[in-house]
């Protein structure tokens, strides 16, 4: 069977068989008791790669957002983050669900939130109204077409922070992206906030699982937390080795996604009905709006399909995302249905 070119996102890709080797030979124990060496070992990776005290394995980029809310708020409290955050639109209300925290959303220049108009939202406790205690950044920015938010944004927010005792996590679920692209080291993104989740399941392609860092009595507490909410795992250094060959041998291997993902674009943005301008992509992630007299959003996603190109919608647009499973040849697929689909309808 011919295979698909799987666009959809960096999550599909498969573990490598250097993961698959490590995963065979971990040594392990009951983590849940602190017994697991492999875990342990990639805790201790996970911290220093981010210049952290601790660090913690959680199953998904999901719960270790969920987790660091939790430990950061208490009822009563808000929080601010950005309107197309991940962490609101796409984790399925845990900040309402779990940490019962109000959400204040704020809109950004692709990703970077303006600090004056944070400080303007930011709240002090009244009878009337919640306390702002955190603030959420996102790194690379997942629905603003994988978007670098600048370190000088984060330093200016980390400012505003200080100045009013709040916390700051970050969502770097793809910060090693937003480190390639820069060039600035993920620690010195790190150092500007209180607590990073990242995943090792997107574009480094282990099978499985994320890491939360941040100072040793947060991590302490994201442990206690992460067990009430199911996540304890027993002999999971079977997962935690294909972690280790995420960190120690995919990170550099990312370039290659950002420059197919520029190839891609600069192919397909002066076609009809592509709303695209390339020179925004920085990273892994291609989200174009379409509008095209002949086809609509819905029916091109089912004809790319039949031509075994396989992509998301997202809200009202389009996404693709490149990854270790999508090589030059599925890039050229894709250019040629994109053609043979809007140049003839
Ligand atoms: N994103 C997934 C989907 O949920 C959309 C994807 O395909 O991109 N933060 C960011 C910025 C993310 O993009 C994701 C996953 C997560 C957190 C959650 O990670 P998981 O899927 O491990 O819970």
């Amino acid at each position: 069977m011919e295979k698909y070119s799987d666009f959809r996102s960096d999550t599909v890709t498969k573990p490598t068989p250097r993961m698959r080797e490590a995963m065979a030979q971990a040594e392990v124990g009951d983590d849940v008791l602190g017994d697991d060496p492999t875990v342990k070992k990639l805790e201790s990776l996970a911290a220093s790669l981010m210049g952290k005290e601790a660090a913690l394995y959680v199953p998904s980029g999901t719960m270790g957002n969920a987790i660091a809310i939790k430990v950061w708020t208490q009822e009563l409290e808000e929080i601010i983050l950005e309107s197309r955050s991940h962490i609101y639109n796409m984790e399925s209300t845990h900040l309402s669900f779990i940490s019962r925290v109000l959400p204040r959303c704020l809109v950004s220049q692709r990703g970077a939130m303006d600090p004056d108009e944070v400080r303007r939202h930011i709240r002090q406790a009244s009878v009337h109204t919640p306390r702002t205690s955190l603030i959420c950044l996102e790194n690379t920015h997942n629905n603003w077409s994988g978007a670098v938010v600048p370190l000088e944004n984060f330093k200016a927010l980390r400012a505003v922070a200080d100045e009013y005792g709040l916390k700051i996590h970050l969502d770097g679920a793809r910060i090693f992206n937003a480190s390639l692209a820069s060039g600035i080291p993920v620690k010195e993104y790190a150092a500007q906030v209180d607590s990073v989740m990242f995943c090792l399941s997107k574009g480094l392609s282990a099978p499985v699982g994320s890491m939360l860092v941040g100072p040793h009595d947060f991590i302490e507490a994201a442990r206690r937390v992460r067990k009430a909410l199911g996540g304890g795992m027993r002999q999971v250094g079977v997962l935690a080795a294909a972690g280790l060959v995420a960190l120690t041998e995919m990170v550099d291997r990312l370039r290659e996604d950002h420059q197919r993902a520029r190839r891609l674009a600069e192919a397909i943005a002066p076609l009809p009905g592509i709303e695209l301008d390339p020179n925004n992509i920085e990273t892994n992630i291609i989200i174009f709006g379409f509008n095209h007299p002949q086809l609509t959003r819905d029916e091109f996603l089912v004809r790319l399909r039949e031509k075994k190109v396989l992509a998301l919608p997202v809200g009202t647009g389009i996404r693709f995302v490149t990854h270790k499973d999508v090589d030059d040849e599925d890039v050229d697929r894709a250019i040629t249905a994109f053609k043979e689909l809007l140049l003839s309808s």
